[in-house]
């Protein structure tokens, strides 16, 4: 009886370590649950076009891309980047619409530079309005991030 008992202990001993072992960051845990993103947000329209900025965070072992968004306030959604040509400041949609977001890094879309850009803007937008936007990532993950609109300078 002693002996029996003993060894079932030493069993559960050995379930629970491997339980443990399994738990927080295994290979096959889905990145799109450590995709986080921070500080959205969109422009208040100053025409017929916005765009809508944020950092992305991936704390997964993996390379995520970001492949699109969407939401309801435009028609189209495009990934752009902001690129130097003849001493001017000019955007341009993304070479195969893709945004790497390295393995445990993090990708800042920020005026000046990187960007989903809103087309055909078609509701009201005013400071202190919130669209909901869907990012849509590599391996079928999406995101949905409300985001508040923000005058900007310029
Ligand atoms: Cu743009």
């Amino acid at each position: 009886m002693l002996t029996r008992s003993g060894r079932s202990l030493g069993l559960l001993l050995v379930v629970a370590l491997v339980a443990a072992a399994c738990g927080g960051t295994s290979p096959t845990a889905d990145p799109c649950d450590q995709i986080t993103v921070e500080d959205a947000f969109v422009r208040v329209p100053p025409g017929a076009n916005t765009a809508f900025y944020a950092t992305i965070v991936n704390g997964s072992d993996t390379d995520v891309a970001l492949e699109g968004a969407t939401s309801d306030f435009a028609g189209t959604y495009e990934l752009h980047e902001v690129v130097m040509k003849d001493d001017q400041m000019t955007m341009r949609p993304i070479e195969g619409q893709r945004i790497v977001v390295p393995a445990g890094g993090e990708v800042a879309l920020a005026p000046g530079g990187m960007h989903v850009m809103a087309m055909g803007v078609s509701k009201d937008l005013a400071e202190g309005d919130t669209v909901t936007m869907t990012l849509r990532f590599s391996g079928g993950c999406e995101k949905v991030v409300e985001a508040p609109v923000k005058a900007i300078g310029g």
